[in-house]
C-alpha cells in the first residue's frame, strides 16, 4: 500500500548571517510537524534551504571581505550544524545557488513569459535592501526626515530598467482561491491581512534587477543589452518546488507537490501569500495547500538587535537547558501563530515544572518502583478498576485531541492536551499509593505499576514529535521496539507485554538547577 505524501517546507533564511532564536524556533516547530506526520504513517518530506542571492547577500559579503558564495557557504554550515544540534534536521536543504535550482528558476520564468505574464519596462521606486521589497509611497514611515519600510529598515530609490511580472491581472484569481480554501493562510486574521491587500488592488511587481549581479542571470533577449539578474524573491520561492523536480520533471520526488505546508513568520506572508501563489498560476503549477504562519519571538518583549545586545545563539541555548527541554518550551510555551517571549525563567519553570515534576517524575517514581518490585518486567495486571481503565482511556484520547490539535498546526494545543494527562496521571498514582501496597496488596500494586507503566507509552508516542530524544528514552525504558513507536501502535492491541523484561530506569528530565555563582 502507497502511504500518503506529506511535504513540509521552513522559509528559506537569508544566508548573510548566523542563525538566531527565530530560525531555531522555525526549524524546530516544523520538524516537530514533519514528526507527527511521520508517525501517523505519512511518507514525509521535510525541506529547508537557504537563501543565497541578492543585494543583501553581496553587500554583507563585500563588508566582511568574503565573496557572496565564501559568505553563502559559511552561513550554510552554520544553519547545517543547527539543525543536527536541535535534532531537527531536513530531508533536503536548497540552497539557491545550486546548479538544480537554476534550472527550476529559469524554468517557472520561462513559464511565466510563454504565459504573457512577464514584460520589459522601468522601475522607479522604494526598494529596501534588509526586506528584499519594493514598497509603495503610501505604506513607507517617516522618522526624522528619513524614510523606512514598514519593518523599520531603511528604504532607497531605484530607477532601473526591469522585468515585470503581470501580477495586477492575478487579483481576482487569488481572491476566488482564498474563498474557495478558507484554510490556505492559517491562523485567520493573517489570511484576512492578505486579503485585505489584495482587495486594494495589486501592482505589477519588477522580478529583476539590473545594478547589481549577485543573483541568477536572466537569459538575454532581443528587447535589452542590459544584464538582468533575477529578483531574489521570485528565485527564494522557487526553492521549494525545486526540491521536488515537479517543474522540470526530473527525479522521484515529483509526488510530493503541491506542498501540504509552508511554514513561515508573519514578516513574510505577503510573498507567500500572494506573490508565489501568483507565479504557480502563471506556471500552471498546483498551489501549496497551506501557508501556516508563526509569530515572532522577542526577548522579554524586545526586538532581537544587535545593537541592544540581546540576539541569542540557539547552540548557545540548547547547550544551556538541553535540546529537548528547548525544543519543549519553543512548543508549549508560545501559542503557534501568535508571537511569544522567551526568558531564563520562563524556560526554566517549563523544563521544571512540566518536564521534571510532572512527566519526569511520574516516570521515574513509577519505574524505579518496578525495577525493585516488579523483577525489573513489566508488572502483571489483575482485573482493571473503573480508575485504571479511565486513565487508559484518557491517555488514548488524548492522541486523538493531540491530533486535532496538530491538524490546526497547534503543537502548543497538542502539549497542553499531552501534559493535561501527564498531570492526571500523576493524581491517578498519587490516589492509588502503589508503594503503601506493597505489603498488603501486592496485586494491586502490579495493576496499578502496569497502567501507569502503559499509560506512559500511550504518552511517550506523541510525545516523540515534541521531544525526540527525551521521548525515545523513555519508550527504550518501556522496552518498546521501535517498529511498535509509532502511532498505528499506540492503542490497546500495542499495550506493554506483562512478564517483558525492562532494562534499568534511569532519569529522563533533570531539574534545571542555577549554577552556583563563582565565588
Ligand atoms: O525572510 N521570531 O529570511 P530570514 C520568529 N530569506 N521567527 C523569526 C524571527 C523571530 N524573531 N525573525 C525572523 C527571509 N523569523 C527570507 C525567506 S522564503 C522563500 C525566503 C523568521 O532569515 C522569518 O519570519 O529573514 C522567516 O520565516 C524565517 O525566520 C527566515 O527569516
Amino acid at each position: 500500500m502507497t502511504r500518503p505524501t506529506y511535504m513540509i517546507t521552513t522559509a528559506i533564511p537569508y544566508a548573510n548571517g548566523a542563525p538566531h532564536i527565530g530560525h531555531a524556533y522555525e526549524r524546530v516547530a516544523t520538524d516537530a510537524f514533519a514528526r507527527w506526520k511521520r508517525l501517523d504513517g505519512f511518507d514525509v518530506l521535510f525541506v529547508t534551504g537557504m537563501d543565497e542571492h541578492g543585494q543583501k547577500m553581496q553587500r554583507t559579503a563585500e563588508k566582511e571581505g568574503l565573496t557572496p558564495q565564501q559568505l553563502a557557504d559559511r552561513t550554510a554550515a552554520q544553519f547545517q550544524h543547527m539543525g543536527e544540534v536541535l535534532n531537527a534536521r531536513a530531508d533536503d536543504v536548497v540552497r539557491t545557488t545550486q546548479p538544480r535550482h537554476k534550472a527550476d528558476v529559469l524554468e517557472i520564468w520561462r513559464r511565466m513569459e510563454a504565459n504573457g505574464d512577464i514584460y520589459l519596462s522601468k522601475y522607479a521606486g522604494w526598494y529596501s535592501v534588509r526586506d528584499e521589497a519594493y514598497f509603495d509611497e503610501g505604506e513607507l514611515v517617516e522618522r526624522e526626515g528619513k524614510k523606512f519600510a514598514p519593518s523599520g529598515a531603511p528604504v532607497e530609490w531605484v530607477e532601473e530598467e526591469s522585468w515585470f511580472f503581470r501580477l495586477s491581472a492575478y487579483g481576482e484569481r487569488l481572491l476566488a482561491h482564498y474563498e474557495a480554501h478558507p484554510g490556505f493562510v492559517t491562523p485567520e486574521h493573517y489570511k484576512n491581512e492578505v486579503v485585505a491587500f489584495v482587495k486594494r488592488g495589486l501592482e505589477d511587481l519588477s522580478i529583476s534587477r539590473t545594478t547589481f549581479d549577485w543573483g541568477i542571470p536572466i537569459p538575454p533577449s532581443p528587447q535589452t543589452n542590459a544584464h538582468h539578474v533575477c529578483y531574489v524573491w521570485v528565485d527564494a520561492l522557487t526553492n521549494y518546488i525545486t526540491a521536488t523536480g515537479w517543474l522540470t520533471g526530473q527525479g522521484d520526488r515529483q509526488k510530493f507537490w503541491p506542498a501540504d505546508a509552508h511554514v513561515i513568520g508573519k514578516d513574510i506572508t505577503r510573498f507567500h501569500a500572494i506573490f508565489w501563489p501568483a507565479f504557480l498560476m502563471s506556471a500552471g503549477a498546483p498551489l501549496p495547500k497551506k501557508i501556516v504562519v508563526h509569530g515572532h519571538l522577542f526577548s522579554r518583549g524586545e526586538k532581537m538587535s544587535k545593537s541592544v545586545g540581546n540576539v541569542v545563539d540557539p547552540i548557545d541555548l540548547a547547550q544551556r537547558y538541553g535540546v529537548d527541554p528547548l525544543r519543549y518550551f519553543f512548543l508549549r510555551e508560545i501559542s503557534f501563530g501568535q508571537d511569544g517571549n522567551y526568558s531564563h525563567e520562563a524556560i526554566v519553570n517549563r523544563i521544571n515544572a512540566d518536564l521534571a515534576n510532572d512527566l519526569g517524575n511520574l516516570a521515574q517514581r513509577s519505574l524505579s518502583m518496578i525495577a525493585k518490585n516488579c523483577g525489573a518486567a513489566v508488572p502483571k495486571k489483575d482485573s482493571l478498576l473503573e480508575q485504571d481503565r479511565a486513565i487508559l482511556a484518557d491517555a488514548a484520547a488524548a492522541l486523538e485531541k493531540a491530533r486535532g490539535a496538530m491538524d490546526s498546526y497547534r503543537p502548543d494545543l497538542a502539549l497542553a492536551e499531552i501534559f493535561r494527562v501527564v498531570a492526571e496521571a500523576n493524581r491517578y498514582f498519587a490516589g492509588e499509593e502503589p508503594w503503601a501496597k506493597k505489603k498488603t496488596d501486592p496485586a494491586r500494586m502490579a495493576t496499578v505499576l502496569y497502567v501507569t507503566a502503559e499509560t506512559l507509552r500511550r504518552l511517550a508516542i506523541p510525545l516523540q514529535a515534541f521531544i525526540p530524544a527525551a521521548a525515545g528514552a523513555l519508550l527504550e525504558q518501556l522496552a518498546v521496539p521501535p517498529g511498535a513507536r509509532n502511532f498505528a501502535s499506540a492503542g490497546d492491541a500495542d499495550s506493554l507485554t506483562e512478564g517483558a523484561p525492562l532494562p534499568p530506569p534511569a532519569p529522563v528530565f533533570p531539574r534545571f538547577v542555577e549554577p552556583a555563582e563563582p565565588e
